[in-house]
């Protein structure tokens, strides 16, 4: 049957999975914007802006593990969503774009948003070039079956980026087969062939031949969904883990083995621990970046043995060599290790360090927010969502688990993703959310706030109001002499702001405030603006003055 390529669009998300697609209408696109009205199976979202609709669709990706959708409109709304797409590329997340483009008998004219490249005009595909995995300017039908064939192949692949087809007005107008889809597959990558440095043996022998192993998880855990393997073999050997930021809750983060997270602004308990003791390292789906690794610190790695496991051969021995780098799933290789341990008979591991490398207690200044997130954590151990654009305080005081997910602000690291993408997740499961955020962040983008009460959509947002970009201040105090220039700031009134918005407000001061807020406020149900009030000067300090 013949159907307009708008139509086909449309059908393909469908295909794909797709169930929200967040974005905003502009004339070069209401072709398949009318399309979707028709749609059972894909929920449009109208965003404020769409940098906002590529974070939304970001987080939903990143909780459901499945693929987040942006639609936008030519010229100036795709070039808003450049820094979203950054994003999930930076963050390998599955997300797809779809844009609008004038019609290509206007290209090199000089048409309304063109973005073409011809004739002067921006160039939309050179534009995504750098920051896609696939990209297309659909200009014609003739080859729309391997150009959805390649978006779809690179969308459900073990290792995903972001996609984006951009479609002439003209194009989504023309008639195509629907059969098209029947020869695009819609598979999902099935898992990477194992593949490895050296024979298992080598894998026995140096799980056998270590005295203090420490695990270190990373988000190749979680994505692997090899939560459970992993404590398991935590338990059964006694080995403690460490995780990165991405790999928080990997275990869960109350068993006495775990570690906490590995990170120049943690509490600093895995570092030293791993420092102190470790005589082995089993890196497990964990990129060693810059967080994770304190700038490549020698240290960590100086003296121990090192296994490494990953399906994405680019992370592997990227920054060190290993002993043992296997290109394999996380959950199998866990299997391997707990085979070696029965079949050996090996014994328990030593465990007579973990109480040196114990946290310090907290300064007072922290207790406010020590004690909201650890509230969140007792309340909503089983099925809270967390994003978060501060990290430094959730990283010490938060417990993750396989249960209470965290999302922290990966990829480039944009500060205002924290809120738009966690309203976006909140799209795709019910369950108690949370965005934490500085007031800066906050600022970047709290009209989103609006799409929440727009649809309904229950979240709670922590805004650390200090009147200043802290970070910012942090540095220029440590490593500028106190030299601020544009970090400070006056702050809208936050109440007058959510009366406006029409949800509730909250201010914290104290840790009496956090009880109140606990006793009285509806966290799962109503949309919260929790402004959590702080000191400009008083730093987060990481590791010292603590
Ligand atoms: C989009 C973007 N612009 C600039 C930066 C650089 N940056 C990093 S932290 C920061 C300050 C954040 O201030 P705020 O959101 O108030 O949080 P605080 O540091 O006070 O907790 C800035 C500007 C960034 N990460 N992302």
């Amino acid at each position: 049957m013949k159907i307009a390529v708008s139509e086909l669009v449309v059908r393909f998300m469908e295909r794909l999975g797709v169930g929200h697609v967040f974005g905003m209408p502009g004339a070069h696109i209401l072709p398949v914007y009318d399309a979707l009205r028709g749609s059972t199976g894909v929920r449009t979202v109208l965003a404020k802006h769409e940098q906002g609709a590529a974070f939304m669709a970001g987080g939903y990706a990143r909780v459901t593990g499945g693929i987040g959708a942006c639609i936008t409109t030519a010229g100036p709304g795709a070039t808003n969503l450049v820094t979203g797409i950054a994003n999930a590329y930076a963050d390998r997340q599955p997300l797809l774009a779809i844009t609008g483009e004038t019609s290509t008998w206007i290209f090199g004219k000089g048409g309304l948003q063109e973005s073409s490249g011809e004739g002067g005009s921006i160039d939309q595909s050179e534009l995504f070039r750098a920051i896609t995995r696939y990209h297309r300017v659909v200009e014609r039908t003739d080859y729309l079956p391997q150009v959805l064939n390649q978006a779809a192949r690179t969308l459900l692949a073990n290792n995903p980026g972001p996609v984006l087809l951009s479609f002439p007005y003209n194009i989504q107008k023309e008639s195509v087969d629907d059969e098209i889809l029947d020869d695009i597959n819609f598979d999902p990558a099935g898992p990477a062939a194992c593949s490895r440095s050296a024979p298992a043996q080598t894998l026995a022998d140096l799980v056998a031949g270590s005295h203090y192993p420490v695990i270190v998880a990373g988000h190749g855990c979680i994505a692997a969904g090899a939560q459970q393997p992993l404590a398991l073999v935590s338990e059964t050997l006694g080995i403690p883990v460490a995780t990165t930021l991405k790999g928080k809750g990997a275990i869960g983060e109350s068993s006495p083995l775990a570690l906490g997270c590995l990170g120049v602004t943690s509490d600093g308990r895995a570092h030293r621990y791993i420092v102190d003791h470790a005589d082995l390292l089993i890196l497990l789906g964990a990129g060693f970046n810059e967080r994770t690794s304190y700038l490549w610190n020698e240290s960590l790695l100086a003296g121990k043995k090192i296994i490494q496991v990953d399906t994405d051969p680019d992370q592997l021995e990227k920054v060190f060599r290993a002993d043992l780098a296997l290109r394999c799933d996380v959950a199998d290789v866990l299997g391997e290790i707990l085979a070696i341990a029965r079949r050996d008979r090996l014994a328990r591991k030593a465990l007579d360090k973990l109480a040196e490398a114990a946290p310090p207690s907290t300064a007072p200044r922290f207790r406010p927010i020590e004690r909201l997130l650890a509230e969140v954590t007792a309340r909503y151990a089983r099925d809270a969502i967390i994003f978060d654009d501060n990290i430094i305080f959730a990283q010490s005081y938060l417990r993750a688990s396989p249960g209470l997910r965290y999302f922290p602000n990966s990829g480039v690291s944009a500060i205002g993703h924290a809120l738009p993408a966690a309203i976006g997740a909140r799209f795709a499961r019910a369950a108690p959310t949370f965005a934490i955020l500085g007031d800066g962040g906050f600022q970047m983008c709290c009209m989103e706030l609006m799409t929440a009460v727009n649809y309904g959509i229950p979240v709670n947002v922590v805004v650390i109001n200090n009147g200043a970009m802290g970070l910012i201040r942090k540095n220029q105090f440590q490593l500028y002499g106190g030299r601020y220039i544009d970090c400070d700031f006056r702050n809208p009134d936050y109440a007058l702001l959510a009366r406006s918005f029409g949800i509730r407000h909250w201010r914290v001061d104290s840790e009496a405030d956090v009880d109140g807020l606990f006793a009285a406020a509806d966290l799962t149900g109503a949309i919260n603006l929790i402004e959590l009030m702080w000191d400009k000067h008083a730093f987060p300090s990481y590791l010292s003055d603590r």
